[in-house]
């Protein structure tokens, strides 16, 4: 039964690919900043718009729909044997300032087009497959990365961290839930910590945000592993002053120290033997910020990942210790040196990795696999359910930036293996 039935299906896989390109380009107006470039944050009124896109898609597609108190979107399509654990897949649509309209849109609008596609084949899944659509993936408004797919990963430390977070507008992130229609009864957030055993399989499917796939010619990238990010904030003061009258032996300049740090993190990564080595200081804030005035205080946030765990490990002690010696030598205080975020990688569960692989040869897709060197809401759903993720290629690898691009061919051959393998974990 499960063989026919796959192979039936197989010859009916259909994408309705114009459809999913309008819908791509409509959600990308949905966006605090003009096209090409697309800027939509946790909670803003374009989020709430964006989020009730998708709800009205996932309930055309015949899927029943439910949010959590976080706002982490789930649209069910029932399994004929509801009792059992289910497959889920999906992605994010929240994007960082002056980005792409791919990164996280692909799975999402994928997703839901991968249940249309299998419903068109006429397939009947055994096990529910739901899509997720995660309430935040990226760090943007609250400093904190995947924080949906974190707390449904039981991220306790996190739950209690969000009840005195606040955004760059000093905003609380429980006002701005409540302001997006969530959080409305409870500060508690452990009701979105996910039971054990929830679902069988999670796979999402995403742009490579690399230019792996592209350059070797290949259609799908199958993920073996999400490396392994950390994010880092830190503060230095001095006393500042007129930037004419404070001769310099007399200074303590706080914006030179951010500077220093900025070299010392890029000269400890690559010190680090390994390509796979990565540090960006993304974000370098000076105060006043005024031409002619001393810089007294100085903020960084600093992102840095590899696929070894332990070789990044080293890198962030390497970054603390510049940072202090830096301090030293300059007579600035080091007034934060706080770590966000220190995750281990996360590897893709085997026997997705093998239902990945034969739903791209049954497709005659090429493909290879591949680590992922973004994180995703895959790294944290591989917490509480074997995770697998599959790639598409994008133009020049280009991502977080308005010229990220995919083509609606590549898109629709993902749509299409995602298809064809939440089908073959949702029979078994
Ligand atoms: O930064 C990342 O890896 C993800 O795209 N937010
Ligand atoms: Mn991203
Ligand atoms: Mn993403
Ligand atoms: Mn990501």
């Amino acid at each position: 039964e499960s063989h026919s039935c796959i192979s039936n299906t197989l010859s009916a896989l259909s994408v309705d690919a114009q459809t999913l390109q309008n819908q791509i380009d409509e959600l990308s107006s949905l966006s605090d900043t003009p096209a090409p470039s697309v800027t939509r944050i946790l909670y803003t009124e374009k989020d709430v718009l964006a989020r009730r896109f998708i709800k009205n898609l996932m309930r055309l597609s015949g899927l029943s729909v439910r949010e959590d108190a976080v706002g982490n979107i789930f649209g069910r399509w029932e399994g004929h044997e509801p009792e059992l654990a289910a497959v889920a897949t999906g992605s994010h649509i929240d994007a960082i300032p002056f980005s792409g309209k791919y990164d996280g849109v692909v799975g999402v609008l994928g997703a839901i087009e991968a249940i249309n596609v299998l419903k068109r084949s006429g397939f009947k899944p055994k096990r529910a497959i739901e899509v997720i659509l995660f309430t935040s993936e990226e760090p943007t408004r609250f400093g904190i990365g995947c924080l949906g797919s974190r707390l449904l990963a039981g991220g306790e430390a996190l739950a209690k961290a969000l009840k005195t977070t606040v955004d760059g507008q000093n905003i609380s992130f429980f006002y701005a839930a409540r302001s997006a229609g969530y959080a409305k009864d409870q500060d508690d957030l452990s009701n979105v910590f996910l039971k054990k055993g929830t679902y069988s399989a999670f796979v999402e499917l995403h742009i490579e945000q690399g230019p792996i796939l592209e350059e070797e010619g290949i259609s799908i990238g199958i993920v073996t592993a999400i490396a392994a990010p950390a994010s880092i904030k830190v503060e230095f003061e001095g006393n500042g002053g007129h930037a004419g009258a404070v001769l310099m032996p007399n200074r303590n300049d706080a914006g030179l120290a951010a500077a220093e740090l900025a070299l010392a993190v890029e000269r400890h990564v690559l010190e680090s033997g390994s390509i796979d080595s990565v540090g960006t200081v993304g974000i370098l804030e000076l105060h006043p910020g005024a031409i002619n005035s001393i810089p007294s205080k100085s903020h960084l946030e600093i992102d840095t990942r590899d696929i070894d765990e332990g070789r990044r490990n080293i890198i962030i002690e390497k970054i603390r210790q510049s940072a202090s010696t830096i301090a030293k030598n300059r007579g600035v205080r080091l007034s934060e040196f706080k770590i966000i975020n220190q995750d281990p990688p996360a590897l893709s569960e085997k026997s997705i990795i093998e239902a990945m692989k034969a739903s791209s040869a049954d497709l005659n897709l090429t493909h290879k696999l591949m680590i992922s060197r973004a994180y995703h809401d895959s790294l944290f759903m591989a917490r509480v359910s074997p995770m697998g993720m599959i790639f598409i290629p994008c133009y020049k690898g280009y991502s977080h930036k308005p010229e990220e691009f995919s083509s609606i061919d590549d898109i629709s051959n993902g749509v299409k293996v995602l298809a064809l393998t939440l089908a073959k974990l949702s029979i078994q």
